[in-house]
């Protein structure tokens, strides 16, 4: 049994619908980030970053970092393909795009989302935050231009990569403009958001906070 420690959006809704695609048995933990819970002596001796997504495992371990998270997750079940394996053809393109996602994808949006977080007056915020917007979309293109389609991010089929992507697509304020210049993208959100992986962990995401 795992635990993941969670909140609203992001990392934490990839690993869900992986935990979800796996079948792997999981409770949930909800951090309260507004309470400042991810900073509680209780949750940093978890996770030392003061991170969400978190994962328990059931003999007490815990580990931080989605992109870790979900490896080890494909790792510890092989056989749904949800990463491709050591020796699998598609292995290294996973690992190249996830750890795009996960760092440059993953910090445009936060900046975008927080853009007093990385300047102090407020026409610095305004600043980083146009210029975050326009990263975003070219983050998009790129991904666009990335995606094999079919209508997957990798040909052979679904991955972890397909809920990142979706997942980063979630905080765009014009998905329609979005997806209008991005079929291959548009295709590939519409599929996950069809998955019972995916919409199990957006029904969690959509839960009021308690
Ligand atoms: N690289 C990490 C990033 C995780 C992350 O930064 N999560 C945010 C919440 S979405 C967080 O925990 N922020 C803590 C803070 O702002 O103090 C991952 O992919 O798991």
């Amino acid at each position: 049994m795992f635990t993941l420690y969670w909140e609203h959006l992001a990392g934490s809704i990839v690993v869900q619908a992986v935990l979800e695609e796996i079948g792997a048995e999981y409770r949930l933990h909800y951090v309260d980030m507004g309470a400042d819970a991810h900073r509680a002596t209780d949750f940093l001796r978890l996770n030392p970053t003061g991170r969400i997504p978190a994962l328990g495992y059931a003999d007490g371990r815990t580990i931080g970092e989605t992109a870790a998270i979900v490896m080890l997750l494909g790792e510890m079940y092989p056989e749904t393909g949800v990463t491709p394996a050591p020796g699998d053809d598609n292995r290294g393109e996973f690992l190249f795009w996830l750890n795009v996602m996960t760092t440059s994808g993953y910090m445009t949006a936060a900046r975008l989302g927080h853009p007093e977080r990385y300047a102090n007056s407020s026409k610095a915020i305004e600043e980083v935050g146009a210029k975050a917007s326009v990263d975003y979309d070219a983050f998009f293109d790129v991904m666009e231009e990335a995606i094999a389609g079919g209508p997957y991010f990798i040909a052979s089929g679904m991955t972890a990569l397909d809920f990142y992507v979706t997942m980063l697509t979630e905080w765009h304020a014009d998905k329609k403009s979005l997806f209008s210049s991005r079929s291959k993208l548009g295709a590939l959100c519409k599929a996950v958001n069809e998955s019972c992986s995916y919409k199990a962990a957006m029904k969690t995401h959509a839960l009021p906070l308690t």
